[in-house]
């Protein structure tokens, strides 16, 4: 009997759950039904032991970080998804919009800190179309030439162009030739059409989502993608929108990062949900890991959960804390997630050491610059 047989053994578990586990210790991919299973299952351990060995096969010891911060331009929103505590309409108290030459103070003010990365989303403004944001990346990148540009979700891109009059194709061509490289993973909230009619009516649809991120890849700029989990969706309606991303991967190969984004209550019309228990979040995290077979990283996203769960989840087939931050994001503070999020570089490393992880310093497309 071989090592992984006796664990397997030593677990004691039901006949389905060992056909997983098999199969999960086999590189094999795990259909639906099973990943239902895994989600049904209250056996953390074994969730967080077929997690842990994806991962690994995936990325071995590494555990990411990059040096990153954030610029929002606007939180002023034609849409009304109910979960949003950072909208505002035009003129009411609390709404903001920088123009291009603050946008670009605020790149200068950051680059001093040695960042390689400025991540880009907003609200989706009336009035700026493509062509503003097309100045914007332009002028940014003229700023700092050597910043890597990760910007605008796939929401944004679709109306910024309709608002312009031209296809996702022709925008999505016009923004990288202005310095987009890379697109965040914002926006997907849940594909179930009906949840999302319920919960983001206005927002761009699930197909359409995928498709604007399909075309970003065979445009060659890669993308995240992302769930919002823990409001109102079932086990089967998490797994059908993982399975539509696995998928569109297995076609076209451009999703860097899954992100799972853990709903927040806070300021927001959803107030009355209860946030999922920690047991969840890792869960979550475990299953999405071991289904995900093709979409290469994990991403806990410490601003939205939280250092301390994002530290635990590193035990659960997480490979990558984001990064720094530089308290330059309110999204997640106005909806309850960490107050003036930052992050020293140190103090990542030593997140991911306590847990006898190798720091790996990236840049966005997860080229290493340095390990420590
Ligand atoms: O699409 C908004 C989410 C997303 C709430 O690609 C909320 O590297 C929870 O996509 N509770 C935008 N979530 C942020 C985003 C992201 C973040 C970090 C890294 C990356 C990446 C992408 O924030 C929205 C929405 O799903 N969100 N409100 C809330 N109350
Ligand atoms: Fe607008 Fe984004 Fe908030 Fe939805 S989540 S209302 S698209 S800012």
């Amino acid at each position: 009997m071989n090592t992984g047989q006796s664990i397997i053994n030593s677990l004691n578990l039901s006949e389905s759950l060992k056909k997983i586990t098999e199969k999960v210790f086999a590189g094999k991919r795990i259909t639906t039904s099973e990943a239902l299973e895994l989600f049904q299952s209250s056996n953390l351990s074994l969730l967080g032991v077929l997690a842990g060995f994806t991962k690994e096969r995936l990325s071995g010891k590494n555990i990411f970080f990059n040096k990153n911060f954030h610029i929002e331009p606007t939180n002023i929103c034609v849409n009304h998804c109910k979960f949003c505590s950072y909208r505002r309409k035009e003129g009411q108290k609390g709404a903001w919009e920088y123009s291009i030459e603050e946008i670009v103070d605020d790149v200068k003010k950051h680059i001093s800190t040695g960042a390689t990365e400025v991540h880009i989303v907003g609200g989706v403004h009336p009035s700026r179309n493509v062509n503003f944001y097309v100045d914007m990346l332009q002028s940014i990148k003229k700023a700092a030439p050597g910043l890597h540009i990760k910007a605008f979700t796939a929401v944004e891109i679709d109306q910024m162009c309709q608002m312009a009059n031209i296809g996702v194709e022709e925008g999505l061509k016009k923004l990288k030739a202005a310095g987009l490289e890379s697109m965040p993973g914002g926006g997907a909230e849940i594909f179930d059409e009906d949840l999302r009619a319920e919960i983001c009516p206005d927002k761009t649809g699930s197909d359409e989502w995928l498709r604007i991120h399909s075309i970003a890849h065979r445009l060659g700029i890669p993308t995240n993608a992302t769930i919002l989990y823990g409001l109102l969706e079932n086990y089967e309606q998490r797994i059908d929108h993982l399975n539509r991303l696995r998928t569109l991967q297995d076609q076209t190969n451009g999703f860097n990062a899954f992100i799972p984004l853990k709903f927040r209550r806070e300021n927001n019309k959803y107030s009355h949900v209860k946030e999922t228990t920690l047991i969840e979040d890792l869960k979550n995290y475990a299953v999405s890991r071991i289904f995900l077979d093709n979409i290469p990283h994990l991403k806990a996203y410490w601003p939205m959960l939280g250092k301390q769960t994002a530290q635990l989840s590193l035990a659960y087939g997480v490979d990558d804390l984001d990064g720094t931050i530089d308290d330059s994001t309110r999204i997640y503070s106005m909806a309850g997630g960490e107050e003036n999020p930052s992050a020293s570089r140190t103090e990542l490393i030593r997140m991911i050491k306590e847990l006898n992880f190798i720091p790996a310093e990236r840049d966005t497309v997860y080229n290493i610059l340095q390990t420590f």
